[in-house]
């Protein structure tokens, strides 16, 4: 188990490169601080808790950044007679003693103290910055407090990053262990990384650092897991959703109109659940935040382009506009022609019927249509879905630009706007996911579903039968193998 005390730790560094946004990031917490693109937007230390089982395991503190590292280092120069010899970290607590700490160095002070008192300081680095005399200054002037200090390197995926020029500089300051961490697209893999470097910095807290890291993965497990049964519960919704409609032209539309809108708004609450599961909402994905109709095509699960950008193949028929996405059959199993006040609503209730009157009362309701959504649009609801997932699994909680999900045939769907992630594995398995729900067969589950009408938490006469549960379960395998 934890330690009595939680290990406590000091983010800290130059104004503006990201410490607030790294605290963000690990405690997945999108509210922490404030962050802004401005030096000095954080004024005071603030801590947060990174819990394991409900219990504290590690504090962590935000600080101000530190801004003028030369002017600081000459003054607490001056602090020592020349010639005398002091350690750094007796170098330190002359200076929080002098006048200047509570004038001039008042951040300083504020961020030292704060270390002093910490086990340890993750050091971040915005590695676009040159490195600079003020940056070493600052360094020597942390490290004197005389706790381990693990650079976090963070804009690492900058195209103007200068990560050679960091390392070097870092070795001959004497820190040899470091972390890549883009806290707005960190790595799958970034947060345990992070605990295992600084684990090798301080072994007498290794244990709870490595329980951490089981943690951060074991969570990251079960959150996908919870994700991908959402989507199956989707799949299976829409899957087993049918809509009646007697036979005539404006019937058959209305009906259709109201079957996408149902499916539509049935995406949009998968979305909202998805994204809350993530610790994110709305504001992250507004170009999703209404079910789209019309113009919007680029959203919208019934336009055909929506289709062809995702690569999902359109039979010439399906592309008729006003159809397009809903498969029109006569409705072959059904009751008694009586049942025309049934007219539009879930033949789920209608099974249900059938069931008391018996199977074999079937073929009565030949003149009415059955609407359905049609394969397409389940692949590219699994798409869709899949892609949200791994774009969310991909981003920081200290992100500040919009989840857009690139629909590019090719191309694996990333949030744009900020950083890109590493071409990683993730990615690439997303890509292969996505080749198979583009052309493979669907998965049994979701065959099945299409003659379980009652599956569908759309209808009325949903009924969450042991069976759909099963199916339910399965689908969600095969999203996670495929
Ligand atoms: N693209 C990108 N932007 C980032 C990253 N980390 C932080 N930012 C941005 O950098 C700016 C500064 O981030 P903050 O987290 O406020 O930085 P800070 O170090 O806490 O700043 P002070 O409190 O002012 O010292 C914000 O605009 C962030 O959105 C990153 O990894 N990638
Ligand atoms: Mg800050």
């Amino acid at each position: 188990m934890t330690t009595a005390r939680p290990l406590r730790l000091a983010v800290v560094g130059h104004t503006n490169t990201g410490k607030t946004s790294l605290l963000r990031t690990l405690t997945r917490d999108p509210g922490f601080g404030k962050v802004q693109d401005s030096p000095g937007t954080t004024r005071r230390v603030e801590g947060a808790r990174l819990l394991i089982d409900g219990a504290t395991a590690v504090e962590l503190y935000d600080t101000p950044g530190m801004e003028d590292g030369i002017a600081l280092l000459d003054y607490m120069d001056r602090l020592t007679t020349p010639g005398e010899r002091v350690d750094g970290p007796e170098r330190i607590r002359r200076f929080l003693q002098s006048p200047e700490s509570q004038r001039r160095f008042e951040q300083e002070a504020r961020v030292l103290r704060r270390l002093l008192d910490c086990d340890a300081g993750l050091y971040v680095v915005d590695v676009r910055d040159p490195v600079l005399g003020k940056h070493k200054d600052e360094l020597a002037i942390l490290a004197a407090c005389g706790h381990p200090l693990l650079p976090v390197l963070n804009f690492t995926h900058r195209p103007e990053q200068r990560l050679g020029a960091w390392r070097e500089a870092l070795a001959r300051l004497g820190l040899h262990a470091m972390v890549e961490f883009d806290t707005v697209a960190p790595a799958l893999d970034g947060e345990a990384q992070l605990y295992d470097k600084l684990a090798l910095l301080m072994d007498e807290h290794a244990g709870v650092l490595s329980e951490l890291k089981r943690d951060v993965i074991s969570q990251r497990g079960i959150r996908r897991d919870d994700a991908l049964r959402l989507i199956a519960e989707l799949l299976i919704d829409v899957a087993a959703w049918r809509v009646l409609s007697e036979p005539d032209e404006p019937s058959v539309q209305a009906a259709t109109q109201s079957l996408r809108r149902q499916v539509r708004d049935r995406e949009a609450a998968c979305v909202r659940a998805l994204l809350k599961r993530y610790n994110f909402d709305m504001h992250d994905f507004p170009s999703h935040s209404l079910p789209l109709e019309g113009e919007r095509w680029g959203m919208d699960l019934f336009h055909p382009q929506a289709l062809k950008d995702f690569g999902i193949h359109v039979g010439k028929g399906l592309a008729a506009g006003a159809m397009a996405g809903a498969t029109l059959d006569v409705f072959t199993a059904g009751l008694s022609l009586g049942a025309a006040t049934v007219l539009g609503a879930a033949v789920g209730g209608l099974w249900q019927g059938a069931d008391r009157l018996g199977k074999r009362v079937v073929g009565r309701l030949q003149g009415y249509r059955e609407i359905t959504v049609n394969d397409a649009v389940l692949r590219l609801l699994a798409m869709r879905q899949l892609a949200l997932v791994d774009a969310l699994e991909h981003r920081g909680h200290a992100a500040q630009g919009q989840i857009v999900l690139d629909s590019a045939t090719d191309a694996p769907a990333l949030s744009k706007g900020y950083d890109t992630p590493s071409a990683g594995s993730a990615t690439d398995t997303l890509e292969a996911s996505m080749q198979h729900w583009r052309t493979r067969q669907l998965p049994d589950a979701l065959l099945e579903a299409r003659s379980q009408p009652q599956w569908s938490a759309l209808s009325d006469a949903f009924d969450n039968q042991p069976r759909r549960k099963q199916a339910v379960k399965t689908l969600a395998s095969a999203l996670a193998s495929r």
